[in-house]
């Protein structure tokens, strides 16, 4: 894998993990569905040529983004 992305919801009881599968290069991808509308916290984990780099975010997704 090229890169890793994990979600939870602020609850915890939701947990998403998916995988960057393309090229290594200077963008990564990831396609992930959210459940329900709310507030996740996110952390994107990627390898450089002599670490491993985690970067957490948080995103808001509103009841149209949210997978129905
Ligand atoms: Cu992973």
């Amino acid at each position: 894998m090229t890169g890793h992305l994990l979600v939870r919801n602020q609850d915890g009881d939701f947990l998403g993990h998916v995988h960057e599968m393309g090229t290594p290069g200077a963008r990564l991808r990831f396609t992930f569905s959210f459940p329900t509308p709310g507030r996740y916290l996110a952390w994107i984990q990627y390898a450089t040529a002599d670490r491993i780099v985690t970067t957490p975010f948080t995103v808001d997704v509103t009841a149209s983004e949210a997978r129905r």
